[in-house]
């Protein structure tokens, strides 16, 4: 076996996101980069010699040459086996599911999620650890210093390990284990939800479904379990060839990148029941006929309705929402008196709370939910448990969700995205925005009154680590919000997320258009941030 010691020398743009560490392809076939960065993976973990290793990735362009890369490192480094998704295919929460059912020491999961992929698109690396979720920070702090450092790796000299042909091979003295991508991922969904019941419903000839996995890693799950286990008519999941580049398109599950199923399900005869996922598959989308679920209303529905769902049947212990995502989830955690927490963005926050069973449900308004199933957020998840309460309630989307404000009052929702800002505007933008945060407090501001100005900042529960600076948040006293954000995920200049917040308890103004609904505190933002002036942006370039 030779193992080969490679010398390198550090690149210091390797410091994780809001979700590992993604960059433009291009950024990642430069000489040494990945080697390096995952050398210092494993340069931080402690005792994972002759233990099991997950690597799967989206699918998307370089995911192959970057998994044999890492199972010849993996090797050399002293692992006992890796467990590599068929084709070198895992969506992430299957990695999550994985992990945790073969008691695997961690996992590396390869995408750049919803970020667009091919040649000239993004890539993404991350950690996952033991419990299958994201690094949290003190880990991903270790891999940023170690990459500062970092002088030499080592890989296997070894032939490529054949990645379609289920089954285990060595690899020196590491063994690779390919699995069907799909089959553990659905064994975990049969036991959460009630397939009989849905596939009644969707083989019931009344309720029709489009689901649309774009192109990217949810195809084959989504064929799997909609039109396989649960007897959905074929043709049901759309797009669902994964591609290298996604086909040219944008694999974010929103309405402006997911057109191809709005323009479906907005039509006049348009299915019952919508949905799509990203690059990755742990966001999802939620449609009705004619109708759209805002990713924090999805999260509420969800919590209000647990119980009629299997593997929540006995109840939640708690809930759990990143602080940008909208408060309707805690109407809900308060009506069944439990706890809900709120979290940094970014699912890594939410690790501990789900460990240590203080909740169970969680989400974001980035079209991401999840459960104490796995440590990922999960979209096909999402979607059968919608299945289940709709198979249950016998009701359409539309009059679950407007029932669910009926009872709980609506909070109208939107985000806006600045994508491309140059980065020295948007750091400016933040700073002239914090600098009057002291002088808000208290402070009339249009026909509101602030009632608190700060920059959020999150002590865990559990371990009392401390993450500062994770948004800027002003609220007012008739619980309205905006938050001010930068992405982390992004790869080029800045993006600025608005997040804009109201509440309406009256039923009878629940029908407003959301952006009329939110028009004046859009406003107020802007005069407080100066937007347009600073970034000479007209509009958002996309409104969820
Ligand atoms: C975005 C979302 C965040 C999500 C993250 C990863 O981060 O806002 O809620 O957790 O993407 O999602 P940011 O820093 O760009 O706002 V995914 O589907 O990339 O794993
Ligand atoms: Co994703």
């Amino acid at each position: 076996m030779a193992i080969q010691t490679v010398s390198t020398t550090p690149f210091s743009d390797q410091k994780p996101g809001t979700s590992g560490l993604r960059k433009q392809v291009t950024v990642f076939q430069q000489p040494h980069y990945l080697e390096n960065f995952v050398q210092s993976i494993f340069d931080s973990l402690d005792g994972y010699q002759g233990q099991t290793l997950v690597v799967g990735g989206d699918g998307r362009f370089y995911n192959r040459q970057a998994i044999q890369i890492i199972l010849k490192m993996a090797a050399a480094n002293g692992f006992g086996k890796a467990l590599v998704g068929q084709a070198g295919i895992f969506s992430t929460p299957a990695v999550s599911c994985v992990i945790r059912k073969y008691g695997a020491f961690g996992g590396i999961v390869l995408s750049a999620s919803h970020n667009p992929g091919g040649p000239d698109g993004d890539f993404g690396i991350k950690y996952n650890t033991e419990n299958g979720g994201p690094a949290p920070e003190k880990v991903t702090d270790a891999i940023f210093d170690r990459s500062k450092v970092i002088d030499q790796y080592q890989i296997l000299d070894v032939e490529d390990v054949n990645l379609d042909r289920i089954g285990p091979t060595s690899l020196g003295n590491m063994t690779v284990e390919v699995l069907d991508a799909v089959n553990d991922y659905a064994a975990l969904m049969e036991t959460l939800f009630d397939f009989e019941q849905i596939r009644q419903l969707l083989t019931s000839g009344k309720f029709t479904m489009c689901m649309d996995s774009l192109h990217a890693v949810t195809g084959p799950y989504a064929k799997a379990i909609f039109e396989g286990l649960l007897g959905a008519a074929q043709g049901t999941v759309q797009n669902g060839e994964p591609l290298e580049d996604f086909g040219g398109g944008h694999p974010d599950p929103n309405l402006v990148y997911a057109h191809d199923l709005v323009k479906v399900m907005f039509a006049a005869n348009a299915p019952s029941f919508g949905a799509a996922s990203d690059g990755d598959g742990d966001r999802n989308m939620i449609l009705g006929n004619n109708f759209f679920v805002t990713p924090s209303d999805s999260l509420a529905v969800l919590a209000a309705n647990a119980t009629l769902v299997p593997g929540y049947r006995s109840g939640i212990t708690g809930v759990a929402r990143s602080m940008p995502t909208s408060q309707a989830v805690d109407r809900v955690a308060e009506k069944l008196g439990i706890d809900c927490y709120e979290t940094p963005t970014g699912w890594k926050f939410f690790g501990n709370l789900l460990d240590a069973d203080k909740a169970t449900l969680c989400g974001e308004e980035s079209f991401g939910t999840g459960s104490n199933h796995v440590r990922e957020k999960d979209g096909l998840w999402a979607v059968l448990f919608w299945l289940n309460i709709l198979a249950v309630k016998g009701e359409s989307v539309e009059t679950i969700v407007k029932d669910h404000w009926a009872t709980y009052g609506r909070n109208y929702y939107s985000r806006h995205d600045f994508e491309g800002v140059d980065s020295a505007v948007a750091n400016d933008l933040m700073a002239g925005v914090r600098s009057q945060l002291p002088s808000l407090q208290g402070q009339p501001l249009g026909s509101y009154t602030v009632a608190y100005a700060d920059d959020f900042s999150y002590t865990d529960p559990i371990d009392n680590s401390v993450s500062k600076n994770q948004g800027i948040r002003i609220g007012f006293t008739d619980g309205s919000r905006i938050v001010f954000r930068l992405s982390g995920t992004g790869t080029q200049g800045a993006t600025l997320r608005l997040y804009v917040e109201s509440y309406e308890p009256d039923a009878t103004k629940h029908d407003i258009d959301t952006q009329e609904a939110l028009a004046p505190l859009i406003q107020l933002a802007d005069q407080v941030a100066k937007i347009k002036e600073l970034t000479g942006f007209e509009q958002p370039t996309v409104i969820t």
